[in-house]
């Protein structure tokens, strides 16, 4: 078996071309399909986000890995194949490396997706919401893995906020003590994914897109390596408030507890457990969420694309 990151990665010919024309490309990942929620909402809704990221002017890059490829591009069918399996892996960073070495079918984490954008130079990704440390981690130790590979990728991380099945606040300490900006676009106060604010303040706020391209641009600069992560709040119209979220969260925090849901498992059995509570309104919240950080993505990835064409220009004309 090669080892040659060429013959680990497959880039679609639409991607290949993109890159090479400098063209705006918005990264998505997959364990949002196999884990974030039922079939066939999850195929229905991984398609129409790929139909948003063109309708907004870039162009869609899905990855997942398929038996020990990394798939960066993903046909119709190959997302079809993702949303009807039941067990596919979900693969973050701890795990990526022997899926591939064991030709595994797998989807890809904020965390993998992350690391393999930077590797095909893809600077703009747009996901839900980051993992992040969970509640009790002071017993559990359970810390997401995105955190610490949002401190080495650089890459424009559009969510919605870190989860809020999660810890914000020792999330927001750790993000600080990474060094990964949060920046919350347009609000003085962070959101909670489902909910437009988490009530914690945002430790950065972004007033317009050109300000996000141009601290990442700085940040390359400077030498800094690690990822912006930038928060864009749910559209009112589809938010659930915390008030209403706190205590849904709270019962399927203690359900798993009871059952001994944990490790990787564990995000995704809170999801579905709050998806089954709040009767569906929360996977709506999920889409819609989505959807508008996709819009945002593709903001950034167009004014990225049009400074990189310039550069090159110039470097023609010098
Ligand atoms: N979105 C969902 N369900 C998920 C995830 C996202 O609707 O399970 C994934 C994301 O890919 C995120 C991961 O990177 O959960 C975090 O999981 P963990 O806490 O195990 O690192
Ligand atoms: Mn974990």
């Amino acid at each position: 078996m090669s080892t040659n990151l060429q013959n680990l990665i497959c880039i679609s010919s639409e991607i290949a071309s993109a890159k090479r024309h400098s063209k705006p490309i918005v990264a998505l990942e997959s364990t949002i399909i196999t884990h974030g929620m039922p079939f066939p909402a999850n195929y229905q809704t991984a398609i129409a986000a790929e139909q948003r990221v063109r309708k907004s002017g870039s162009i869609p890059a899905t990855i997942a890995v398929f038996q020990g490829k990394i798939k960066i591009g993903l046909s119709n069918s190959e997302i079809k194949t993702l949303a009807r399996s039941k067990s596919t892996q979900k693969l973050s960073i701890a795990n990526l490396s022997m899926s591939l070495a064991q030709n595994v079918t797998g989807s890809t984490t904020v965390a993998s997706t992350l690391l393999i954008s930077a590797l095909a130079d893809i600077q703009v990704f747009a996901t839900g919401g980051i993992g992040g440390v969970h509640r009790g981690a002071n017993t559990t130790f359970d810390i997401s893995t995105d955190l610490k590979q949002l401190a080495s990728s650089p890459v424009n991380v559009i969510c919605a906020g870190p989860k809020a099945i999660l810890d914000l606040p020792k999330t927001v300490e750790l993000l600080e003590s990474l060094g990964v900006p949060l920046i919350t676009y347009k609000r003085r106060n962070m959101p909670a994914f489902w909910s437009q604010d988490s009530g914690l303040k945002s430790p950065i706020v972004a007033e317009t897109v050109k300000e996000i391209v141009q601290s990442f641009l700085i940040r390359s600069r400077l030498g800094l390596t690690g990822a912006q992560l930038v928060c864009n709040p749910i559209p009112e119209k589809y938010e659930i408030s915390i008030k209403l979220i706190e205590p849904l969260i709270n019962k399927s925090i203690a359900k798993a507890k009871k059952n001994n849901v944990n490790g990787k498992a564990l995000t995704p059995f809170l999801l579905s457990e709050i998806l089954r509570e709040t009767e569906g309104k929360s996977l709506e919240a999920n889409k819609a969420l989505l959807f508008n950080n996709i819009d945002l993505a593709s903001k950034i990835a167009k004014t990225l694309a049009n400074i990189n064409r310039n550069s090159e220009v110039l470097s023609l004309i010098r």
